[in-house]
């Protein structure tokens, strides 16, 4: 899988592939990133890879032709249709199921915006799809991708533990959509305040419920959209229900 990035700041990616777990896609090239600078592909003695908006306005506009010779010149060195993406604000939300969809592809352009926006011209000529990453501002797509390659590289295979594969198999939070259960370490009391006793009684079945119970009621307090889907797909045992019941 081959993810070609074009970005004005590759620099801003090179802790991001080198540390922590996703690292591994990484360096293995399970998930293979490549970089592409429009400021190489601009034609002009300055180097210029934005201007002034046409009609007026704050802030500046990448140029469409430096983007678009940086996607000709990737499109020569990868032997495949690849779609574009665009990040941008006003792109469809990322979420699990598209994070999934990706890891299972060959791959994609992923083009960062900086400044206020892209001409527009360069998105409708040669942009696929647009992916945002919340109703927030940011400064750039740099950020949403390496939110994406993380997502994708976490989901690959020999990337997470034994250990962390199994709980995402077992109990894949995606599989019933709850919000996870809180985490306790040592020391079992740390400024006053002790670990739950049921997670010290060495009981399987009532932790299990135990955490079961505080992702339904954690999920219910947070996030009640979650626990309405989950109930549409049919995820919510009746022994959840009653749960629901007592304490909401
Ligand atoms: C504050 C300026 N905004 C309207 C007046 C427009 C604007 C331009 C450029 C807002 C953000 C950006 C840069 N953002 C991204 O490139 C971006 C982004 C984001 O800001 N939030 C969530 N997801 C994404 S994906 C790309």
């Amino acid at each position: 899988m081959r993810f070609d990035v074009v970005t004005l700041f590759p620099e801003l990616f090179s802790s991001f592939l080198t540390v922590g777990i996703a690292r591994r896609a990484f360096e293995s090239g399970q998930v293979d990133v490549k970089f592409s600078n429009p400021r190489d592909f601009a034609t002009d003695n300055y180097r210029r890879v934005d201007d002034r908006p046409y009609g007026g306005g704050p802030g500046m506009v990448m140029l469409a032709q430096p983007l678009e010779m940086a996607v000709a010149h990737i499109r020569v060195s990868r032997n495949d249709a690849a779609p574009v993406v665009l990040f941008s604000p006003i792109g469809k939300r990322l979420d699990e199921a598209e994070v999934q969809r990706w890891s299972g592809s060959t791959g994609a352009i992923l083009v960062c915006g900086r400044y206020e926006g892209i001409d527009q011209r360069f998105i409708d000529s040669h942009v696929d799809e647009q992916i945002s990453l919340g109703d927030f501002v940011l400064s750039g797509g740099e950020i949403p991708a390496m939110a994406l390659l993380d997502a994708i590289a976490r989901l690959q295979p020999g990337v997470l533990s034994d250990s962390e594969s199994h709980r995402m198999d077992s109990f894949n939070p995606n599989l019933d959509g709850l919000l996870d259960c809180p985490h306790y370490t040592r020391p079992e009391e740390w400024a006053g305040k002790v670990v739950p006793g049921v997670l010290l009684s060495g009981h399987h079945e009532h932790i299990e419920r135990w955490r079961r119970d505080q992702r339904l009621q954690l999920t219910a307090l947070h996030r009640p959209d979650l626990i309405e889907a989950a109930r549409n797909a049919g995820l919510l045992t009746s022994i959840d229900e009653a749960l629901l019941r007592q304490s909401g």
